[in-house]
């Protein structure tokens, strides 16, 4: 950690005195370029329970930690997420940002800490939205969180049919904006130290299949569109067709979806 001090921080620092996330080698501010007309939200969380979990002020955040997006080019605050999460006891900030400029930004983001509390010792960010380049410090780590992480859940990923065995690629070629497993489970209900991870996701199926309605077509022979995305895998599964639906013994009043492998 050390201190960082700019044009655009500086009022805000008369708020607190922050440390800020060393990143790597001292670098306190990570490289993001964000395209044109990208709409991003960015989720930091550290490794303490949530009072909206637990119910328990004795098991809650106390640290409270905010996030900054620096413009590169001139140190212009773009966006920034400052909520009291000693007061309200969650260990997570959001920062949402559009980019309407017109051409890419360069931007930095910067995780701060009141340091008058005591430091995580895990800090873990998500990215959800548009696409955006992680310039330095990307650690490609698991996106999987939250329902689809559960016990009693069954997480799906997302492959293009043309990537899948039927087609010639075996075993199948998981797509790039498919969330990779492995984020851990760092507390139980009553805000108890646990690390677990679980085998997530389950299963993968197709997506980019053929509907009526909505998606992008592309050029696969036909005028239908294309839907892509874990949601459009998720219902392609044969399992989960037979389980949710009864499948087939209802599929008189179900259409099956229109897939090029199904
Ligand atoms: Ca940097
Ligand atoms: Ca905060
Ligand atoms: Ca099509």
């Amino acid at each position: 950690m050390q201190i960082i001090v700019d044009a655009a921080l500086d009022a805000l620092l008369t708020f607190g005195i922050y440390d800020f996330h060393n990143f790597g080698g001292g670098d306190t501010r990570q490289s993001l370029s964000i395209p044109a007309g990208a709409s991003v939200r960015i989720s930091v969380q550290w490794d303490e329970p949530f009072f909206s979990v637990t119910g328990d002020f004795d098991a809650q955040a106390t640290t409270d930690m905010d996030i900054y997006l620096l413009n590169q080019s001139n140190n212009a605050l773009l966006a920034f997420a400052l909520e009291d999460n000693v007061s309200n006891g969650d260990a997570v900030e959001l920062l949402e940002f559009e980019n309407t400029t017109g051409s890419t930004i360069q931007a930095d983001l910067v995780i701060a800490r009141f340091n008058i509390e005591d430091a995580p010792s895990r800090i873990k960010y998500i990215v959800f939205g548009d696409d955006i380049n992680i310039n330095e410090f990307n650690t490609n780590s698991s996106t999987l969180f939250g329902h689809p992480n559960a016990e009693g859940a069954a997480g799906v990923g997302a492959a293009f049919w043309e990537d899948t065995p039927p087609f010639g690629t075996d075993p199948a070629l998981i797509n790039s904006y498919s969330s990779r497993g492995g984020t851990p489970i760092l507390f139980d209900l009553a805000g108890n130290p646990l690390n677990i991870v679980r085998p997530k996701p389950e299963f993968t199926g197709p997506d980019g299949g053929d509907n009526t309605f909505f998606g992008e077509q592309f050029n696969d022979g036909n005028s239908f569109p294309n839907f892509f995305g874990t949601s459009a895998a998720a219902p392609t599964w044969p399992p989960w067709q037979r389980s949710c639906w009864n499948w087939p013994e209802d599929r008189t009043h179900l259409a099956p979806p229109k897939s090029r492998i199904s």
